[in-house]
């Protein structure tokens, strides 16, 4: 039985009959035009800039900001919000002091216009490059950028790469469409954008500026010197916890809006946003929405990226081989609190940039208390995927400071470990997975090589050893840090850990040596 469908759907029709619990847009969307072109319209755009933006709409900014939402690659979104008028609801979902869940619910009205790239890429490079649009916003997940995510160099053989060199009508990738939308941009005398990451990446905009413009000189020096010199590519944190949508969440939502909304977001209440004030053509006031503005986002990136992703990746890869299945559920698990806390308040806290006026202690216990949400059911598979593309800035970064500083890494080197040994595609208890990764088929074929180095190098220690030796020459993940004995080492008795005690009793392992 379809639970809904009775009410009909969400869209601009329907907007106004629903319940009054639910907020929705109070601006004038039938004027709203487009000032804002976003590529990559998943689930995270929609409950973190898209939301923030609704809010400065809401609040009186210039209804010239609606957003051109783009899919780069899949039409599924479009063919979901497109019927909707753009329209969806986001839920913030968290539970109350008592532990019972909650919700906020709010129809987000700030998209104007929903694309597929790949149906017509002309039409993209004509939002790029008309008069009204004057930022170009980007959320494609660290593997997006086309780039050698240890060097942060763009990856001349990706496949993206060449193809949108080749073809400057119908480019497939972002580099491609944002490097031709900006020629025509240039090419039209019209005025410079910002283009602006939003991706968890470190430096975000100084790396998406160096893509580009190693892109663009291929093309054209001229165009690689404007947009250098013209468009500004602010750097940013982006922070708000966002699970994939899931059918019982439609349901759920569709009965509390009386409507049916084919994609609703789910998220946590909190959100952070710290942006680099530095817009080409002028940007809406999002401190309404909760976003700061800042000279400088780096120390912010930092934080972010090394407590909340890098404690996100080290739980997802050691909860995925224990069989907890959901990060709320490996939280409750007292060996893995107890092991985040350790890893963020002895391991990374020590490596981070002062940032006056922040209490590292209470934030990292607000983090805690974020990943135990139990309304989000966050699936720890879904943080595990692309893990080639994002220890490098989530995990290794810390592990070059600490060694640098000549100090211990265990902490460090068990989520590294657990990485490697999620890689083998099955749990500990034998269910067997697909290691999503774009490296995945690179990475397949050096654990065969460590497996026969391990086995060539005979039993015990010596064997794991020359495992862990073989996994961390990895260049395009590990860098040089293969070449670093105390990284090999004390990786190579994280993964001896795991394998002779499991994912419980190595955390378990690690509190008795630190507590003794
Ligand atoms: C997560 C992030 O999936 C992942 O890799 O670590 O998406 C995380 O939830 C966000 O960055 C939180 O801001």
């Amino acid at each position: 039985m379809e639970l809904v469908g009775e009410g009909g759907r969400l869209n601009a029709g329907t907007l106004d009959g629903l319940p009054a619990h639910v907020a929705r847009p109070g601006f004038d969307r039938a004027v709203l035009g487009i000032g804002i072109v976003h590529l990559g319209l998943g689930a995270f755009a929609r409950a973190h800039l898209a939301a923030v933006n609704d809010a400065a709409l809401r609040t009186g900014a210039s209804t010239e900001w609606g957003i051109c939402g783009v899919s780069l690659r899949q039409t599924d979104t479009r063919d979901a919000l497109a019927p909707q008028d753009g329209l969806y609801a986001l839920a913030l979902r968290d539970a109350d002091a008592s532990g019972a869940p909650r919700q906020r619910l709010g129809v987000i009205g700030s998209l104007r216009e929903t694309r597929v790239a790949p149906e017509d890429p002309q039409a993209v490079l004509d939002r790029i490059a008309a008069p009204g649009t004057r930022i170009v916003s980007i959320t494609v997940t660290e593997k997006g950028y086309c780039h050698d995510p240890a060097s942060g160099r763009l990856n001349p053989d990706h496949p993206d790469i060449v193809h949108d060199l080749a073809h400057p009508a119908t480019p497939r990738g972002v580099i491609g469409f944002l490097v031709h939308g900006l020629q025509r941009r240039r090419a039209a005398g019209l005025a410079p954008v910002t283009v602006m990451s939003l991706d968890n990446l470190p430096a975000n905009g100084r790396l998406l500026r160096t893509l580009v413009l190693t892109f663009a000189a291929r093309l054209d020096a001229g165009l690689a010197e404007w947009i250098a010199s013209a468009c500004t590519f602010p750097c940013s944190m982006v922070d708000r916890i966002v699970p994939r949508t899931t059918d019982a969440d439609r349901q759920a939502i569709a009965a509390a809006l009386g409507v049916r909304d084919a994609w609703p977001v789910v998220a946590e209440p909190y959100l952070e946003w710290v942006v680099e004030d530095r817009f080409a053509a002028g940007r809406p006031d999002w401190t309404a929405g909760g976003a700061r503005f800042v000279a400088d986002a780096a120390p912010f990136e930092t934080l972010k990226l090394r407590m909340v992703n890098g404690a996100h990746s080290a739980l997802a890869y050691l909860s995925v081989m224990a069989g907890w299945a959901t990060v709320d559920e490996a939280m409750a698990q007292p060996g893995m609190r107890r092991y985040l806390r350790a890893l963020m308040g002895q391991e990374i806290t020590p490596t981070l940039p002062p940032l006056p006026g922040l209490d590292l202690a209470a934030y990292g216990e607000g983090l805690l208390h974020r990943f135990a949400n139990p309304a989000l059911r966050h699936q720890t598979r879904q943080i595990a995927m692309d893990g080639s593309q994002k220890l490098p800035q989530r995990l290794l970064g810390t592990v070059r400071d600490r060694l640098a500083a000549d100090a211990p890494i265990p902490g460090l080197a068990l989520a590294v470990a657990g990485w490697l040994h999620f890689l083998r595609g099955a749990d500990e208890a034998g269910r067997v997975y697909e290691v999503q990764d774009p490296m995945a088929q690179a990475l397949a074929c050096r654990r065969e090589l460590a497996e026969q180095a391990a086995r060539q190098a005979g039993e015990g220690s010596a064997a794991i050893l020359a495992w862990a030796d073989v996994m961390t020459a990895f260049e395009p993940v590990f860098g040089d840090l293969g070449q670093e004995p105390r990284f090999v080492r004390a990786v190579g008795a994280a993964a001896q850990l795991l394998r002779s005690q499991g994912v419980a009793g190595a955390l378990s392992a690690m509190h008795r040596a630190s507590a003794g």
